[in-house]
């Protein structure tokens, strides 16, 4: 569907009252949803805002999904305040009512629409090219999860049922192994028996959350790196984003995300896999910056859990690739022919390089745990 068809100009005007688009374009490099930079003029001048088609195939609740983001959204623009270091460069999140004053809009053929306001002067990464961008990154999904603290997550809805449930997921692939809907099974059967081979980190992991009773919490659940927004002077942090998988979960899984898309100097995708290895510089700052909001609450369990996370999400997501991939390509965005089989190469071999380096990220984390500050 065209921008045209999609009359951005008709659909904006349900959030903004007076003007017209001025100009428009697709914005950012997100997976799931369709994401709009809109300029619209009226008579105070030209204002920027980021309109999203939310994906109802993956959200088909975007009601309970709004509500979340909208408790989640005040809860951060309240609390942030007091932090040192923070409330200057932080730009929260706003969500923009319709005139109606709901949170999205519905149109004509069942579409969801949504506005924010535009987060000026700012940039997002696919893969960190520095350790101060990492402390930053990792710093801002620390304070995400010191604004959260006190809610209650059994106020929040599960926008994804099973999200980061590797039993589930497992099963799910098997299942749709077994069909093997696209013939494609055949090209990836190296990988096929990786996940075969690591099917017991999956297990392990689930057994230590249950026997440890690590803490339910609101978390993000979505934490690569091109979440958060850097400001384009100083680099700083400026705000967290994507909070369509904002719901209770572990922050184990925010930390894994980190790993997975902060620790490794290539993209998620890379083909060429010597590029794929663990930087261990970079985790290093990882678990700095996100402790250093964090270190007050979260248990020495969960900390001491830090190094294997990184692995039981990054191998989950490799699965969810290579399962896209032999459903055909339907979860998604691609932008090449076998892009999810290429998705999971490069995360299976990340998943070896954390594999190969796990007594190092556990004496890294160690002696960042005990020399991070505590805000
Ligand atoms: P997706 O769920 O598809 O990943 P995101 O909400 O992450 O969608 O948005 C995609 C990209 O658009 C982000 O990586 C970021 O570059 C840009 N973006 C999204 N929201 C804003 C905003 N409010 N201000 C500035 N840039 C934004
Ligand atoms: C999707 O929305 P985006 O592009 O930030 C996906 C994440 C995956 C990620 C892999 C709702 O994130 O779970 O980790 O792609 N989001 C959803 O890059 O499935
Ligand atoms: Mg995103």
């Amino acid at each position: 569907m065209s921008v045209v068809e999609m009359n951005l100009e008709v659909i904006c005007r349900q959030f903004l009252s007076h003007g017209r688009v001025y100009s428009y374009q697709p914005f950012g490099k997100g997976h799931i949803n369709d994401t709009f930079l809109v300029a619209f003029s009226s008579e105070t001048g030209i204002d920027s805002f980021v309109l999203q088609q939310i994906n109802r195939n993956i959200f088909p609740r975007p009601q309970e999904l709004m509500h979340n983001i909208v408790t989640v959204t005040r809860a951060l623009k309240e609390k942030i305040r007091p932090f040192p270091g923070i409330n200057k460069q932080y730009v929260p999140l706003t969500v923009i009512p319709t005139r109606e004053g709901k949170w999205w809009y519905e149109d004509k053929k069942g579409r969801a629409w949504r506005m924010y306001n535009y987060i000026a002067n700012s940039y997002s990464i696919d893969k960190l090219t520095s350790c101060s961008q990492a402390y930053e990154v990792a710093k801002m999904f620390g304070v995400f999860q010191k604004c959260v603290e006190g809610l209650n997550p059994e106020h929040l809805f599960m926008t994804i049922p099973h999200f980061h449930d590797a039993s589930y997921r497992l099963d799910h692939f098997k299942k749709v192994l077994q069909k093997d809907p696209c013939q494609r099974k055949g090209g990836a059967k190296k990988e096929i028996d990786t996940f075969f081979e690591h099917e017991v980190i999956f297990k392990w992991f689930e057994k230590k959350l249950q026997t440890n009773k690590v803490p339910v919490r609101i978390t993000h659940n979505d934490t690569k790196v091109n979440n958060v927004l850097l400001n384009r002077d100083t680099d700083n942090g400026m705000s967290v984003i994507d909070l369509d998988t904002v719901m209770p979960g572990y922050s184990l899984y925010d930390f894994g995300d980190l790993v997975r898309t902060g620790s490794c100097p290539a993209d998620e995708d890379e083909p060429d896999l010597d590029r794929v290895y663990v930087d261990k510089n970079l985790y290093q700052k990882l678990v700095e910056g996100y402790l250093a909001y964090t270190k007050s609450f979260l248990t020495e369990t969960e900390i001491s859990m830090f190094p294997l996370a990184g692995k039981y999400i990054t191998l989950i997501m490799a699965m969810r690739f290579l399962t896209d991939y032999l459903e055909g390509d339907r979860y998604y965005k691609v932008h090449r022919p076998h892009h999810n089989l290429e998705r999971c190469r490069a995360q299976l071999a990340l998943v070896h390089s954390l594999l190969e380096n796990q007594q190092n990220l556990e004496e890294i984390t160690r002696s960042a745990y005990s020399t991070a500050n505590n805000s």
